[in-house]
């Protein structure tokens, strides 16, 4: 945790759970938006105009929601506009350590860190909270725009329209709703249910969320063979890559440490072909790096003492080297 400006303590992911051991996921702390020319987005204060060669992402390919800003990069094809640096797979006891080819990429933006926490307290030198990923960070102004993944999804979809023109539309006016109502749903049931699955402190809280998981995976699985491609039908949008993140890890890691073994991805055949759909998009296999998902999700010592990383399941995604994202 910061605590005004200063890393304290060692860094625990179990922390979270409240009195009636269900985890609580903490709120986000910078809220800026970049904007084509710069005027204030819906939240922050307004003075981030896209620019190429400005702002930077910093990740954690373990992390589905750093993962799903890589897929909107990709997807909008704003590569060459936005560069990437990626914390290293383990935790270490200040939360997300950056390694030193990626910490030299880094001092060339100016920002000499090592670890995550750095970038924060180096945007404001009284910052307290997670230090978590993503983080968009601002060179210019020397501070981080967002670290809000939803936020950083939809602004990556229009500000940079006019720098990287693209087709793709991820939250079209006429399916805004729709896209809202799904989202209303498959974050608390899904993205953070296993989260609550695998960080419950109560065998009551544990068996909630489990539930809620799979409520959520029956939902997705009846919507996709009865209407796809995507969740949307024909359009690709922001809800199939917020869902995608968690369904491309969950045989990986959730199944297994979190708990949510009531069935596998690979049980549900609708699913699991809109998984592999999605996976096959252009620079998507990049963003999913399974070595490093297996290897972050697997260190943490709470939920695995030994450490141990499985070997299988012999279905994942993603290349054992790990992908470039370049
Ligand atoms: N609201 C954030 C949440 C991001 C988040 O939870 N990131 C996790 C990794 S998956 C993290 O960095 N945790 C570090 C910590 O808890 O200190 C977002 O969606 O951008």
């Amino acid at each position: 945790m910061l605590v005004d400006g200063r890393w304290e303590g060692d860094w625990h992911p179990t922390e979270g759970a409240n009195e009636s051991g269900r985890f609580e996921r903490w709120t986000t702390a910078f809220r800026n938006w970049i904007t084509p020319d710069g005027r204030p987005g819906p939240t922050g204060d307004g003075s981030f105009a896209a620019e190429g060669d400005r702002y930077h992402l910093v990740v954690a390919s373990a992390c589905p929601w750093a993962s799903r800003t890589l897929m909107v990069r990709a997807l909008k094809g704003l590569a060459s506009l936005i560069g990437v640096s990626v914390a290293q797979a383990e935790w270490s006891r200040q939360g997300w350590r950056l390694a030193d080819g990626e910490r030299s990429g880094l001092a060339a933006l100016g920002l000499d860190v090592e670890y995550v926490h750095q970038i924060y307290s180096r945007a404001d030198d009284h910052v307290s909270g997670r230090a978590s990923v993503p983080v968009l960070w601002d060179r210019r102004r020397a501070t981080i725009v967002s670290n809000e993944s939803a936020d950083i999804l939809r602004m990556l979809n229009t500000a940079f329209a006019d720098l990287a023109p693209s087709e793709l539309d991820l939250y079209p006016d006429d399916l805004r709703d729709e896209i809202d109502a799904l989202n209303a749903w498959t974050y608390p049931c899904l993205n953070n249910g296993v989260y609550r699955a695998g960080f419950a402190a109560t065998q009551a809280a544990y068996a909630e969320a489990c539930a809620d998981v799979f409520a959520a995976l029956d939902r997705l699985e009846a919507r996709l063979a009865e209407d796809g491609p995507f969740l949307m039908g024909g359009r690709l949008t922001e809800a199939d890559i917020r869902v995608f993140v968690t369904l491309v890890r969950f045989d990986a890691v959730y199944h297994g440490l979190f708990k949510c073994n009531l069935r596998r991805l690979a049980d549900y055949p609708a699913l699991f072909a809109y998984t592999e759909r999605v996976y096959a998009l252009p620079g998507i296999a990049a963003t999913v790096n399974l070595d490093h998902i297996k290897r972050n999700y697997y260190s943490n010592r709470a939920a695995n003492p030994s450490g141990i990383v499985p070997l299988g399941p012999k279905s994942a995604w993603g290349s054992p080297a790990g992908p470039s994202l370049q």
